[in-house]
């Protein structure tokens, strides 16, 4: 790919690893079981295999990321910098084995050293930078820039401890620290060379007209870079964490000196919890200094090392958006314009309108969720503390919009009661501003930005989410994958619209039946690992109908075990009645801090409780909820799914992604007409989509119904039923109103409108039922599902942000 080159007289080319025949493959893991891990064949532990072959794959990962990363270089390419504060990664080694090519070759040289490839790749923590969607979204857009060559850096942080780890106490959640970075991280190489420093708190004062900063505190961010390979190894781009480390002068040597040691040392302990921990929280932003200083740490040595990367090939800073395209994920990071605002100003002296336009070329936001609660707000007296130059900088702008725009409507503006509106911030300085689905996107024009919409009309873009077809197919559900590739040949899993040519052998009873049994597999592979593991025995012939997310009431986790409820009843009143047997899977975890939703977790594990204890229902009702869902346990659940449920009240969900993975693996949804649930239904067509509920106008309309809740209960027997059940006791007999909180809820208040879907939802089911009786209408409904879900690459999405929003064109 790249031309010899050569360096204190090494050929670069000479470095070239020679192709990995399986006894190359093998001489090379035996080679790093020796010399880097420190052991033999003889007493290597799982763990000492696995990191051998990390360390294996991962060489193979460096020619690729180098190739990519000079020709970037050489080429004076454009760069998207992707900032998030969260990656949700999962595991890398069989990802990346897959993305090289490497699978088939790993697994038989293991076989031939009698180990079993999977079992050594499960060892691997999960590397969980992150909450729910946002970061699992940040996650497949790294890898489907680097399938498609898109020269591209992810900036987040190095979070000693990710996403809590959940399990169940009497039914509770607990919390437990998580702790990938224990074990040492085979993926990641560190930069102590690319640190940068960043301040905090201080004064600003003027000199000369100009604006001097001098921070009161500064701690330094250190790089760990990952490489990130594409499928078929053209690519590699870089994740770039950083870590927060005490700057040589946070440290008290004097007073140490003097025997005050753990004061000595305080300083440098604040530094550190910049990336100790990953805020635990989906939707809402509560944290306070803590928080935002994180944000501004992430944001801070992003801009400093793209400027800098800038400024090595290039003297003039005015053409920075012809080679620098930042994406903001949410709201952030979206102190990067005041941010990229103040280098241009107070170090490379431009003027403030022509730094704000700069800025405002180069920077894209995206808006992930409507919930004002998850809409950022920081007071301005904490601003002012913490960022006092950037506070300056907040005002500058809003006085400018202010004049460049005349008198603003009321709650119009980056500042209002007191608080900085991050939103409008990330607004006014991006020329992009994107919703994550169609419906959302509509939503965020006319209800969030409607005034900054009309100032400008061809800011807001939608671009639809969409998930790697890699990860979630190929890695996911190898006989899938097999079947896709003897039906369809290879290259579907860069050309996922390919996946139409199923529709070819629909008619094909053969065909069907081969696609039945990639379920059946995958429904044993998921069996077996709740025995193993969990300690739960489910039957692998039932319908598995699957919820699995962050526990939030606006997705109503509750709709779907009140349901459950009502389905257990009317089992026990007729047992004979040809039910289908179902195993209810549920999987996600609370904020710590969020009362109402690990109410609802206790119940569904009460309710998981009495209902499999039951005799009576045993063999057609389970519900099984394994603790602690993230992304590894995702790869085994969603294949395994026949129900996708997505039934989150309509205008609340920005979009989804999880729908994407079902679908795409065969599940058929149950659904809201919600975020992108709307276009996955018009994709698969609405005969092949389990519609139910209000719109998200109807939801508006119903919360104006003075006693709605109340209404629809009275309304619904089977919803009194179940609320009567739960109010006696049935699932909490020891503490017979633990419930007391929920039910109060739901009588009188239902937000959520858990009540008014009810009903419709009920019936929904049921025709779900009456549809999986009919096993030949039901494959053809799922197979249509995975024919017609292409669309939902990200790889589609990558390109629309490449064309519409970064102005990029890829290398490959
Ligand atoms: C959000 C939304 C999801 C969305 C995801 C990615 O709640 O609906 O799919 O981002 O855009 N906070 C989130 O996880």
């Amino acid at each position: 790919m790249s031309e010899s080159l050569e360096v204190h007289g090494v050929d670069l080319d000479d470095l070239t690893l020679p192709e990995p025949t399986p006894e190359q493959f093998r001489r090379s893991l035996l080679h790093h079981l020796q010399y880097t891990v420190g052991t033999d064949p003889e007493h290597a532990s799982k763990f000492d295999w696995r990191m051998a072959l990390s360390y294996t794959i991962r060489d193979r990962a460096l020619e690729p990321w180098f190739d990519a990363t000079r020709r970037t270089w050489n080429e004076d390419r454009k760069r998207v910098y992707y900032l998030s504060m969260e990656f949700l990664i999962g595991r890398l080694l069989e990802d990346a084995t897959i993305n090289l090519g490497l699978r088939d070759v790993a697994v038989e040289v293991f076989d031939r050293l009698g180990l079993d490839f999977a079992d050594i790749a499960d060892d691997e923590p999960d590397a969980a930078l992150g909450n729910g969607g946002l970061g699992r979204l940040a996650a497949c857009y790294l890898e489907s820039m680097a399938t498609l060559g898109c020269p591209a850096y992810g900036y987040g942080i190095r979070y000693e401890h990710g996403l809590f780890k959940q399990r169940f106490e009497g039914g509770r959640q607990v919390e437990a620290p998580e702790d990938w970075l224990v074990t040492d991280n085979p993926w990641s190489f560190t930069r102590p060379e690319s640190a940068y420093p960043v301040g905090f708190r201080g004064e600003v004062v003027e000199q000369d007209g100009r604006q001097i900063w001098t921070p009161q505190l500064q701690v330094l961010a250190e790089a760990h870079d990952t490489p990130v390979v594409g499928y078929g190894r053209q690519w590699a781009n870089t994740l770039r964490l950083w870590a927060a480390k005490p700057s040589a002068d946070l440290f008290d040597l004097e007073r140490f000196n003097a025997g005050d040691f753990t004061a000595a040392a305080e300083p440098e302990a604040w530094a550190r919890t910049l990336s100790r921990v990953l805020y635990p929280n989906d939707t809402t932003s509560r944290g306070k200094e803590l928080r935002l200083s994180q944000e501004y740490f992430l944001t801070s040595a992003s801009v400093q090392d793209i400027v800098r990367r800038y400024l090595e090939t290039h003297d003039d800073l005015r053409r920075l958006p012809e080679y620098v395209a930042i994406q903001m994920n949410d709201t952030h990071p979206a102190i990067a314009g005041p941010e990229l605002i103040r280098l241009l100003v107070d170090d490379h002296g431009f003027g403030f309108d022509a730094a704000v336009d700069l800025s405002t070329q180069v920077l894209g936001y995206t808006n992930h969720t409507l919930l004002p609660e998850a809409l950022e707000h920081w007071s301005v007296g904490l601003m002012r503390k913490v960022l006092p130059r950037h506070l300056q900088i907040i005002e500058q702008l809003d006085r400018r919009d202010a004049e460049l725009h005349g008198p603003r409507p009321e709650g119009v503006g980056l500042i209002g009661d007191d608080q900085v509106r991050m939103g409008d911030l990330a607004f006014v300085t991006s020329h992009k501003i994107n919703g994550v689905s169609a419906l959302h996107t509509d939503l965020v024009r006319r209800d969030l930005f409607p005034a900054l919409d009309s100032l400008h009309p061809d800011r807001i873009v939608n671009v639809t989410n969409g998930v790697t077809p890699r990860r979630w197919i190929a890695l996911a559900n190898p006989p899938l994958a097999q079947l896709l590739t003897d039906t369809l040949g290879s290259g579907w899993e860069t050309d996922l619209e390919r996946l139409k040519g199923l529709e070819d052998h629909i008619d094909d009873p053969a065909f069907r039946e081969a696609f039945g049994a990639t379920k059946r597999q995958a429904k044993e592979r998921l069996s077996g690992w709740l025995a193993d593991h969990h300690g739960i025995e489910v039957p692998t012939d039932a319908l598995y109908d699957v919820q699995v997310k962050r526990l939030h009431e606006y997705k109503r986790q509750l709709m779907n075990i009140l349901w459950t409820i009502a389905h257990w009843q009317r089992i026990k009143r007729d047992p004979g009645a040809g039910w289908v047997p179902r195993v209810k899977i549920f999987g996600g975890k609370a904020a710590p801090s969020y009362v109402m939703a690990k109410d609802i977790i206790r119940l569904i594990n009460d309710v998981a409780a009495v209902v499999n204890a039951d005799p009576e229902t045993r063999d057609l009702l389970q519900v099984v909820y394994p603790a602690n869902y993230n992304v590894s346990m995702a790869e085994k659940l969603i294949p395994a799914a026949d129900l996708s449920e997505q039934i989150s009240t309509a205008g609340m969900e920005a979009s989804g992604t999880g729908n994407m993975k079902f679908a795409l693996n065969g599940a058929l949804t149950i659904g809201t007409l919600d975020g992108a649930n709307v276009e996955i239904r018009e994709h698969v067509g609405a005969d092949n989509f389990f519609l139910f509920g209000l719109t998200a106008d109807e939801v508006t309309a119903r919360r104006n119904e003075p006693d709605h809740a109340r209404t629809a209960i009275e309304k619904s027997q089977a919803m009194r039923d179940v609320l009567q059940a739960i109010a006696e006791g049935t699932f909490s007999p020891d503490e017979p109103n633990r419930y007391g909180a929920i039910l109060d809820m739901i009588w009188n208040s239902d937000w959520f409108l858990v009540a008014s879907d009810f009903d419709s939802y009920d019936e929904t089911q049921q025709a779900v039922d009456r549809t999986y009786l009919d096993h030949e209408r039901w494959q053809r409904m799922a197979l249509l599902n995975v024919a017609r879900t292409g669309y939902f690459s990200s790889d589609r999405s990558v390109r629309e942000y490449m064309s519409r929003i970064w102005n990029i064109t890829p290398a490959l």
